[in-house]
């Protein structure tokens, strides 16, 4: 049994339908699901605002298998790849794994886990709080915080992300 983090977000077609379908996919794996985040382009390339959720699953799957549904969901959306940090209609990231409780630590190049650069990007953060106040993250073999994480990071950029809806 594992429980995974995984981080979704889009800005090109019908983002908050592609970001409801990855909700559905998950089926009764989903343990909870954060409200719609409006947020604006991480990582320097000009382009349209993403919508962003962050969904907290568990079932009987490997992380590779985790990273399996990920790309699986990002194929139905039809996801070509793309400029790096750039558009997309969606992009499904895993950002944690516990196996029987404990944070898996990996540095595998096609699946580094914790998510490498997930501590510092608002939009994971903000909406995993939401739906998960206790939540931590291993952060430079450290477990940290995810409350102590955000109150870290440059306050434009945390209140930048926005929550617009629900997802139903
Ligand atoms: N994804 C990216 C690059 N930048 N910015 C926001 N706000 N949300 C994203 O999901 C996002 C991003 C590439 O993975
Ligand atoms: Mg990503
Ligand atoms: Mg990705």
């Amino acid at each position: 049994m594992s429980r995974a983090v995984l981080s979704a977000g889009s800005n090109i077609g019908d983002s908050v339908g592609l970001l409801r379908s990855v909700v559905i996919a998950a089926g009764d794996d989903l343990i909870a699901t954060s409200d719609v985040y409006r947020t604006p382009p991480w990582g320097g390339v000009e382009q349209d605002d993403f919508v962003n959720i962050t969904l907290v699953v568990a079932g009987d799957r490997t992380p590779r298998e985790w990273l399996e549904f990920c790309r699986e969901r990002e194929r139905d959306a039809g996801r070509v790849r793309d400029v790096r940090w750039g558009p997309r209609t969606l992009d499904v990231d895993v950002i944690s794994v516990d196996v029987d409780g404990e944070p898996v630590i990996s540095d595998d190049p096609e699946l580094t886990l914790p998510h490498p650069r997930a501590a510092q990007r608002a939009f994971v953060l903000v909406p995993w709080l939401q739906i998960d106040p206790d939540a931590n993250l291993v952060v430079e073999g450290e477990r940290r915080r995810v409350v102590d994480l955000i109150a870290g990071l440059d306050v434009a950029e945390v209140a930048g992300v926005r929550r617009a809806e629900a997802l139903r």
